[in-house]
């Protein structure tokens, strides 16, 4: 099939599902065209047949705010006229599946009938795309989708809540290339780079936004430091970095956080992690969590969200309350007391990851887009 895509391309959770499905669509001998302002920050040209189309912003004095769904949607009447494309993948609804519509409308005219399939990935529905700003274009776009996807049973029923949705969502969860993992951690796991043998390591992956309380990753850590010997990583950039440096600073704890900024291999980092800490308020998934997983980590999370679905309490790791650094620091204590329990959470983790294999989740979506063309595979 030919299939274009539509992401953000910056590190983010919605923007990696996108570019590794892409990818993975590519390898199966689908033709895959990338349409967004930059490349993809995942995005591997190299062993990949893949097609990447920048959408290009003109300024202008009179613009306070440039007009990216103007530059986006003609950029895919563009596309998909030149390159015959079938379908349209959009990933996260605001502005993407908006875009995706007017040009819809605009192919239309031209006689050509594009199919839009829609994923919502959590913000663009929970924290953005339910603000009176923007919800009626959001309802309107979803509405007017030809399929829609959640990336969680959980982000289904916020979007039920939250909208009046006349339109069916489908439940597709996030997925992980477990391969990728095992590789990484066989080769080039360099642990002794990190921490001394005796450390447990604890690592934190985000954009640093308030919905992640990172000042609650540093509070946890901070309290299992006082019990054991231990390494925290932070993985990311992003808003609330710069709070999080005082806290492990006026904690008196900066010799054993490490702040990595944002990284293209967190296979390498992961491989060596004992404890990933999620205690997010709002996760529609957690694909941080479950790349983790993956590569043998047990987790520490809040309940909230799609996260239930993807730790399983007391088996994979722990689910807390939100704010319950208490029961938090208790959990990831519980996990590193000794060699064994820590081993058996980290083998659970791995296992429960097979749910989400890449090769079972990747048919789903081919099959969604055959049946929106009433193609049979
Ligand atoms: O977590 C973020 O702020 C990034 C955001 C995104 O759209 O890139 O992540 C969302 O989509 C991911 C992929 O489906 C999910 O794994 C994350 O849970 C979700 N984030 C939130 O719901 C806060």
């Amino acid at each position: 099939m030919r299939i274009g895509i539509v992401c953000y391309p910056t590190f983010g959770g919605s923007g990696v599902v996108a570019t590794e499905l892409g990818m993975a669509l590519a390898d199966k001998g689908h033709e895959v065209h990338f349409v967004t302002y930059n490349q993809p920050v995942r995005l591997d040209f190299i062993s990949h047949d893949l097609h990447f189309h920048e959408v290009l912003m003109e300024e202008y004095p009179l613009f306070q705010y440039q007009p990216y769904e103007l530059a986006l949607s003609t950029k895919l009447v563009e596309v998909v006229s030149k390159y015959n494309l079938e379908i349209l993948h959009v990933h996260y609804a605001i502005p993407h599946a908006y875009a995706a519509y007017m040009a819809k409308m605009m192919l239309k005219e031209k006689g050509i009938n594009i199919k839009v399939v829609t994923t919502l990935h959590g913000t663009d529905i929970t924290l953005v795309g339910s603000h009176p700003s923007y919800k009626t274009a959001v309802e309107f776009s979803i509405n007017n989708s030809d399929v829609v996807t959640s990336v969680s049973e959980s982000l289904k029923q916020d979007t039920l809540r939250l909208f009046k949705i006349t339109n069916e969502i489908k439940v597709v969860h996030n997925f992980i290339d477990t391969e990728k993992y095992d590789r990484e951690s066989l080769n080039e796991c360099q642990r002794i780079a990190v921490a001394k043998p005796e450390e447990r390591i604890l690592t934190h992956i985000s954009n640093f936004r308030p919905v992640k309380r990172i000042e609650d990753v540093i509070k946890i850590f901070h309290s299992v430091k006082k019990v054991i010997s231990a390494k925290l990583l932070m993985v990311g950039e992003g808003p609330d970095k710069r709070k999080a440096e005082l806290l492990v600073k006026k904690l008196g704890i900066s010799d054993s956080v490490i702040f990595l900024g944002n990284s293209h291999e967190i296979e390498k980092i992961l491989c060596y992690t004992d404890v990933f800490l999620l205690p997010s308020k709002s996760e529609s998934f957690g694909l941080s969590a479950l790349e983790a997983m993956a590569a043998n980590t047990a987790i520490i999370s809040t309940n909230t969200g799609g996260l239930p679905e993807v730790n399983v309490h007391g088996v994979t790791g722990y689910l807390s309350h939100l704010g319950d650094v208490e029961d938090m620091s208790k959990n990831t204590l519980n996990i590193l007391k000794d060699d064994l329990t820590l081993s058996r959470f980290k083998i659970n983790a791995k296992n429960h990851t097979n749910k989400f294999r890449l090769e079972n989740i990747l048919p789903i979506y081919e099959n969604i887009y055959s049946s929106v063309l009433e193609k049979v595979l």
